[in-house]
This record gives structure tokens, C-alpha cells and sequence, in this order.
């Protein structure tokens, strides 16, 4: 079990200006901020890193979706970091998620959920490393 995890804050988040308001319980519950960064990534960089979801039918969508706007970046630090951070942010679905978890009071929609937590302690190092380089992690 690792204590890394990664996430993004989406651009619907963003242009929402929920920023602050995730942090916010991302702090609360107890997660490290080990690096973080604020860019608009491309079409083609957002389909680098949802590669596994090629086959997918929503790739077109949730790859233009990634790409419309800026998003934050970070690794995030806490014992058990993947799963407890999933349980923070909820079903991928919003109608789904839980009371008091991230993606049930700020995302609309299961395309355009707020934010994005890794899945397993192995994609949580592929996604950090996908963003951030040594020189960027405290
Ligand atoms: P999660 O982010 O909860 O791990 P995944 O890995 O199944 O969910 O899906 C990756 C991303 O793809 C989701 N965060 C969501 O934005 C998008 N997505 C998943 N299912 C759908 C869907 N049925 N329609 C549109 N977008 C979807």
C-alpha cells in the first residue's frame, strides 16, 4: 500500500471557481499537498493520459472535456491515499455519490465530475509522473 495519489481538479470545477472550496476539503481530510500545479493541457496530452479509456465510447468527449480549460494537478500524501481519497470524492457518477464527498456538491454530471482521483497505487505513480518531475515534489 502506498500513500500517494493523484488528482485533478477539473475544468467545470475550475470555470465553477471551486478551486478553493476542494482544496479545502482535500486539507480537511487529512491529505499533504506533495505537488501541485494550475495549466490547460492539450487535446492530445489529455488523450495521452486517458489512453487506457481509448476504447471507451465517452474518450472523444471526456478528452475535449479535459482539454477545454484549465485544471489543477497534484500528488496528494496520506495513509492510504488511493482509497481514502476515493471515498472523499465519491461515485464517478454525482447522482451516485455519497453525502459529504466532493463530486455530490460540486459535479454535475458523470462527464463532467469535478475532479479525478487514481484508481490503484500503480496509476497513482504512472498519473504523478505523467505531471510533475522530481524537481516538483516537496
Ligand atoms: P473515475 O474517475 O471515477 O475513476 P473512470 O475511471 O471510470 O471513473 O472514468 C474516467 C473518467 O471518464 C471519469 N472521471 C469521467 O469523467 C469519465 N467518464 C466515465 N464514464 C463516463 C460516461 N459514461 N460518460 C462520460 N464520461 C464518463
Amino acid at each position: 500500500m502506498s500513500n500517494r495519489t493523484f488528482t485533478m481538479i477539473k475544468p467545470d470545477a475550475v470555470k465553477a471557481g471551486n478551486i478553493g472550496n476542494i482544496l479545502q476539503m482535500i486539507n480537511a481530510a487529512g491529505f499533504r499537498i506533495v505537488a501541485m500545479k494550475y495549466l490547460h493541457i492539450s487535446k492530445q496530452a489529455a488523450e495521452k493520459f486517458y489512453e487506457v479509456h481509448a476504447e471507451r465510447p465517452f474518450y472523444g468527449e471526456l478528452t475535449s472535456f479535459m482539454s477545454s480549460g484549465p485544471i489543477v494537478a497534484a500528488i496528494l500524501e496520506k495513509d492510504n491515499a488511493v482509497a481514502d481519497f476515493r471515498k472523499l470524492i465519491g461515485a464517478t457518477n454525482p447522482a451516485q455519490a455519497e453525502e459529504g464527498t466532493i463530486r455530490k456538491k460540486y459535479a454535475a454530471s458523470i462527464g463532467e465530475n469535478a475532479v479525478h482521483g487514481s484508481d490503484s497505487d500503480e496509476n497513482a505513480q504512472i498519473e504523478g509522473n505523467f505531471f510533475f518531475n522530481g524537481l516538483e515534489r516537496f
